[in-house]
């Protein structure tokens, strides 16, 4: 075992995780360990079903391994980074196992990222390689993965599957089945130091840019095993992934990671149109999927349409990642035949859950309770005094698979962690059942149908234009996703800007779709808070007023 990187990583204290070994949450195993012992258990079953692509797990666990041995032989090394931007496919779940295997550390950016994202997250990680899909319909992110490569001079390789160029390597003869198979190249003796990152993921983003959390292999894979239990995950499992697999819910809240762990099938889909993922899930007899609140809705409006028989085999439907409306939660049991999970968690660990058992009332109004007897959680008041069960306030946590700090982020640490307790601005009720009730937040985010946009970063890109005097990016209310973004400017004197422009502007910065604003109100003052802050909750209340219908 190498001893772990402590460059930038944030670790726990000595005698936290003393207590975490001792009470058996930290078994000091590699992630990629887990799966290969579900493979020994059950060599020729199913592990993942990607169309057409179906591997067992001997052939997942070959593949993995023979890809860590060539990754490393192209002169990757442990603890390097490689930015990971693949779509919901078997190379996203081979080449993750592979570096997990290897202690290459996956960055998990989303397909949806572009040049803006990607150059920062690859000059902040200072990562070595970048993996991408040739293309995603008609974008080219081999094209992409060129420009930052020019921009961010760490990165020495490109890989890429599909239709490969130079310099580009091709990703899908790293992941291919060994020269020999059966001949297992265990790479026994380099399984990653448990203690060292498995990952890193990206959190919501409150100020700026997102930052990035490193989640080591002993906390993360607790929070798969944690997860798995409550999910009630067994053999049997067939896990639907239609959500990015780069996003921690399905990526290991159980999920993909989950399945695997447990000997289970994993059906990976690139999106969760409905059409699709009805006759995905009728067709692999899936017995749980993960969805946000906003997919729910699309699933049981598609549900009216054609039915539920393609259904009969679903269990579960886990939602999280934004705030499912108590309506909405209700109607999950009686149209879709599913038993409902909702999930309220966090890139940044912690993750309550309803319990499968748990009485209606519980699973339709809470977002449940931490998975772990090791999660610690306070609800506290704008002072930071903890508030009386039933109260509402902001939430702290801490505990054995959430990290003490961002990476490289000593300032921005001090104000999210205070003495280990992670605050996460969520604003909850905890009831004296011990169940929580997301009632809002004092973030400055605006959560898209569960894809976070951080209003800073708008604001800043959106103060590049010379028309803009002053910028706020706010969220209005929208009754499929939520939220959307809706941008207010007060302009310099003469000027003028209308939303495609902003939209045409962002484009060309190269920011992602999802975080371009859906409505532009322009004012001829901001209004300020008596500090000077613009007041973001009156611009709130003012666009929730315009999109209110009238009575
Ligand atoms: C999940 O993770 P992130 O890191 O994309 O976002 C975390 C934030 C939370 O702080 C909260 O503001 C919001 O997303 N959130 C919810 C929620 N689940 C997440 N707000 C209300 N109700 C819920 N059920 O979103 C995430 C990570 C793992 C599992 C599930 C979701």
């Amino acid at each position: 075992m190498t001893e772990p990187t402590r460059n930038g990583v944030v670790p726990w204290p000595l005698e936290d995780a003393a207590r975490y070994r001792d009470r058996g949450w930290w078994r000091d195993r590699s992630i990629g360990e887990y799966v290969l012992e579900a493979a020994d258990r059950d060599p020729d079953k199913i592990a993942l079903v990607s169309e057409p692509v179906r591997l067992t797990y001997r052939e997942l666990v070959e593949r993995a391994d023979a890809a860590a041995e060539r990754i490393l032989a192209l002169g990757l090394e442990p603890d390097d980074r490689v930015l990971v931007q693949l779509p919901n496919d078997w190379q996203f779940v081979v080449f993750t196992l592979a570096c997990f295997r290897s202690g290459v550390i996956p960055v998990m950016a989303l397909p949806a990222h572009r040049h803006h994202e990607l150059t920062y997250l690859a000059e902040l990680a200072e990562v070595v390689a970048i993996a991408v899909p040739d293309r995603i319909k008609d974008f080219d992110h081999q094209a992409l993965a060129e420009k930052v490569v020019a921009a961010v001079p760490t990165v020495r390789w490109i890989l890429t599957t599909g239709e490969t160029r130079a310099p580009a390597i091709s990703l899908d003869d790293l992941l291919a089945a060994p020269d020999e198979p059966g001949a297992r190249v265990r790479m026994d003796d380099l399984a990653p130091h448990p203690d060292s990152p498995a990952c890193f993921l990206l959190s919501g983003g409150t100020t700026g840019l997102p930052k990035l959390i490193t989640r080591t292999h002993n906390d993360y894979a607790y929070n798969v095993v944690a997860t798995a239990v409550v999910s009630g995950l067994t053999s049997d499992t067939v896990y639907l992934g239609t959500l990015p697999a780069s996003h921690n819910f399905p990526l290991a809240c159980p999920g993909v990671l989950g399945t695997l762990f447990v000997g289970g099938t994993a059906v990976m889909l690139p999106s969760p149109e409905p059409v699709r993922g009805f006759a995905t899930i009728a067709k692999e007899k899936v017995t749980i999927a993960s969805a946000v609140p906003a997919v729910a809705q699309r699933w049981i409006d598609h549900q009216r349409e054609v039915g539920a028989e393609s259904l009969a085999s679903l269990q579960v439907l886990q939602v999280g990642g934004s705030r499912m409306p108590d309506e909405l939660a209700a109607r999950v049991r009686p149209e879709l035949g599913a038993t409902l999970q909702q999930v309220f968690g966090m890139a940044e660990g912690l993750i309550n859950m309803t319990r499968l058992d748990d009485p209606d009332d519980v699973i339709v109004s809470t977002q449940g309770r931490p998975v772990s007897d090791g999660d610690e959680i306070r609800v506290v008041d704008a002072d930071g005094k903890d508030v009386p069960d039933g109260t509402p306030g902001l939430i702290l946590t801490r505990g054995p698979y959430t990290p003490r700090g961002y990476y490289r982020a000593p300032e921005h640490n001090e104000r999210a962690f205070v003495d280990g307790w992670y605050g996460s601005g969520d604003v909850v009720v905890r009831r004296s059942d011990g169940n929580l009730v997301v009632h809002g937040r004092e973030k400055d985010l605006v959560n898209r149908g569960g894809e976070k946009i951080s209003a800073e970063e708008v604001e800043n890109i959106v103060y590049r234009l010379e028309s803009v005097e002053l910028a706020a990016a706010v969220g209005m209310p929208d009754p499929v996703l939520g939220e959307r973004l809706c941008l207010y400017v007060e302009l310099r004197p003469g000027a003028d800007l209308d939303l495609e422009t902003v939209r045409a502007f962002m484009t060309e910065e190269g920011v992602a779709a999802f975080k371009l604003p859906e409505r532009l109100e322009v004012l001829d003052a901001l209004p300020l808070t008596k500090v000077g802050k613009i007041d973001k909750k009156l611009l709130r209340e003012d666009v929730a007023g315009k999109l209110a219908p009238a009575v």
